[in-house]
């Protein structure tokens, strides 16, 4: 059904509009295996997730991209809104892995690990990974990951990364007051924009690499560089996962992608999705136990 359709004309999903970015300069000097065989870019859409589900779901192949200028109705986990302003970076990967799908949910992992990588070693930033799917720079949240799978039976039919990164625009001007203390942008944190195609191309290809690397070595070396990045094990979390909220030390993230904890009452308890915030105040673990 793919093949019969021309992308670039399908009405629901594709809004009018002339392109800002240059996709195809991009697709040509691209140096990736899987990635971006297909670039799409529209100035303005619901939801690059929302897209590429739409497109995975017609059979577009592995490695098709959807990018935008701004989204309308950008989504966090949870059916959260995610605020998309012209000036970040909007886009999603559609992956087809042969992994089982208790191994494509830990792909959010590869592109964390991919995005904290570029902001560490590139710009020299200050850069620390949230469990699951946060980025922060300097404590604040500049980059998050909403990764969505569909699934027949113990069959990965495809799962969607949606990567959005705070990138060219001014906090002030496009988050409410109660963002200002938990996000930030990359202008801000840098005092400079940064190139946007330049940007996404390199992660583009670092994702590709990381991806490569975690079919063929498995999660293991992910998970451990993930953790050289992750500020908050040895320190007492919070992590409510539906209605059930649990604190304790937050131990490890193992090689399933879940967060160990030790509870107060000395239980251990792995917790595989949810939400948790730190307690900055808390001394670490490592300061504790001898
Ligand atoms: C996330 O959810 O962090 C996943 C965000 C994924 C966005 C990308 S953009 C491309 C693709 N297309 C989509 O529609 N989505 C993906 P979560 O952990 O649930 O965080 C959501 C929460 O972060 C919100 O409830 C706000 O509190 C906050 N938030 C909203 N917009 C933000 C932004 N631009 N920067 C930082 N925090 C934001």
């Amino acid at each position: 059904m793919y093949d019969n359709l021309s992308l670039d004309l399908l009405p629901k999903i594709v809004p009018s509009g002339v392109s800002r970015m240059n996709v195809n300069k991009i697709q040509k000097s691209l140096r990736t295996k899987e990635l971006g065989k297909k670039i799409l870019f529209v100035n303005k859409v619901d939801s690059t997730n929302n897209w590429a589900k739409d497109l995975a779901e017609l059979g577009a192949p592995e490695g098709t991209i959807t990018i935008a200028e701004i989204q309308t109705a950008g989504r966090g986990r949870f059916g959260r809104k995610w605020i998309s302003p012209k000036g970040g970076l909007w886009f999603s990967i559609i992956f087809k892995p042969k992994f089982r799908p208790l191994e494509a949910v830990k792909l959010v992992f590869v592109a964390s690990l991919a995005v904290a990588d570029f902001f560490s070693k590139l710009y020299g930033l200050n850069v620390k990974v949230k469990w699951p799917n946060d980025i922060l720079v300097n404590g604040l949240k500049v980059c998050g990951i909403l990764s969505e799978m569909s699934t027949s039976g113990n069959e990965v039919n495809y799962v969607v990364v949606g990567i959005g990164i705070n990138a060219n625009f001014d906090v002030e001007n496009a988050f409410p007051e109660k963002l200002m203390d938990v996000a930030t942008s990359l202008k801000k944190e840098l005092g400079k924009k940064v190139k946007l195609e330049e940007l996404f191309k390199a992660l583009l290809e670092r994702i590709d690499g990381l991806y490569e690397q975690y079919t063929h070595e498995g999660f293991v070396p992910i998970i451990e560089k993930w953790k050289s990045y992750a500020a908050f094990l040895g320190y007492t979390v919070q992590v409510t996962s539906g209605n059930i909220m649990f604190e304790g030390l937050a131990l490890d993230v193992d090689t399933e992608g879940a967060l160990v904890l030790r509870l107060k009452d000395g239980t251990i308890r792995r917790v595989f999705a949810g939400e948790f915030s730190l307690k900055y105040d808390t001394v670490p673990l490592r300061a504790r136990i001898q």
